[in-house]
């Protein structure tokens, strides 16, 4: 049986993960940090098929002590301070999270010795202002967030310590994958949840910022599987998991409204200012031929099918 600590457990796509990994058998071990109260939604059905282990992306030693305590094949780095709008607000605990974490990682791996495959969760921010739509693995970076420029730092040391210590490490480029586990800041779950409320009569409308900017968004527990499939390849390297198909904030807005039967959503929608962001990345759409060549990786789940599951649960959540 194979051995995994995954980092960001309770986040969306760690959750996924674990999913995943447990129906291949796998003995998954969850890295959590503390928190003055369980922060386990996504993960309570987990309690008792995984081990949670703790420890946290700014502490070297906690780090080497989750290695030793779940003795690991993979490890998936997947907690990061993941928030875009909030990187801004927090640059340097950003930059320290999900820059310097990932080198934290990969120095207690070294350490503990062992061969361990290890998966970076690098991410389109990085190509920010798009030198090329869509982008692929050979499309030059250009982040436009104290968040993007964070993980530019991660996954070029993950590269850097591949090629100087013969290290598995792979960086999986994946663009926006939403899922009905998404933290509720971010636009997706923000309007599920909205529109959910307004459908309820609990709320009269949702306030958000620019609704221009498009995304490839596509469907986490599709994601989660590609990350999966890029460790157990025999040789380490990068991919881009993507859709190809990109859409505006607007046409989520009219899905959602739409799987629930009303058209006009303009009257529910008001726009704020401080929902706008001081550097916008205004369109993102990732090329990932590669991952369906090399992986055998498509996306599923359409980009239809996923708002209405979203809108659906936070129905039932509310309900
Ligand atoms: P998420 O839901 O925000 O989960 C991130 C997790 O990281 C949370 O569980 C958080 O723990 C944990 N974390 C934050 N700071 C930490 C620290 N100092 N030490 C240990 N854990 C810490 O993110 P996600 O959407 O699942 O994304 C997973 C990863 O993929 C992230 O690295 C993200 O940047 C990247 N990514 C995401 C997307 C996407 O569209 N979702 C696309 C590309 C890349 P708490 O619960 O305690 O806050
Ligand atoms: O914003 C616009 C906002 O915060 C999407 C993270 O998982 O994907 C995610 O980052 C777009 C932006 O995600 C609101 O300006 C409008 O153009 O949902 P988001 P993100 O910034 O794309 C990437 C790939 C990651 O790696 C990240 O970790 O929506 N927008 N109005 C809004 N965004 C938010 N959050 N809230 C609004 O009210």
């Amino acid at each position: 049986m194979k051995r995994v600590l995954i980092t960001g457990i309770n986040g969306m796509d760690g959750s996924h993960l674990a999913d995943f990994l447990l129906e291949k058998n796998y003995e998954v071990y969850g890295m959590e940090r503390r928190t003055s109260s369980p922060n386990r939604t996504n993960t309570k059905h987990l309690e008792d098929k995984i081990t949670f282990v703790n420890g946290d992306l700014t502490d070297q030693n906690s780090l080497v002590r989750c290695l030793r305590e779940s003795n690991p094949d993979e490890v998936y780095n997947l907690a990061a301070q993941s928030f875009v709008g909030e990187s801004w607000n927090t640059p340097e605990q950003t930059g320290d999270v999900t820059g310097l974490g990932a080198l934290r990682m990969l120095e207690a791996i070294r350490e503990y010795g062992k061969d361990v495959k290890f998966y970076q969760a690098s991410t389109s921010e990085l190509y920010g202002r798009m030198i090329e739509n869509p982008a692929k693995e050979t499309t030059p970076f250009y982040p436009r967030s104290p968040y993007g420029v964070a993980k530019l730092y991660g996954h070029w040391i993950t590269k850097n310590y591949r090629e100087s210590y013969d290290m598995f490490n792979v960086s999986g480029i994946l663009f926006n994958h939403e899922s009905e586990r998404r933290g509720v800041e971010f636009v997706t779950r923000k309007i599920t949840d909205g529109v959910a409320k307004i459908k309820l009569g609990l709320e009269d409308y949702i306030t958000l910022g620019n609704l221009d900017s498009k995304r490839d968004w596509g469907y986490s527990p599709d994601y989660v599987e590609s990350m999966w499939m890029m460790l157990q390849q025999d040789s380490p390297d990068d991919y881009v998991i993507a859709t190809g198909k990109d859409h505006t904030i607007r046409e989520f807005l009219d899905a959602a409204f739409n799987s629930v039967d009303i058209t006009d959503w303009e009257n529910y929608v008001k726009q704020d200012p401080r929902f706008m962001r001081p550097a916008e990345v205004a369109v993102l759409c990732g090329d990932s031929t590669k991952a369906r060549e090399v992986l055998g990786w498509y996306p599923r789940t359409s980009f239809e099918e996923m708002v209405s599951k979203m809108v659906k649960n936070d129905i039932k959540l509310l309900s």
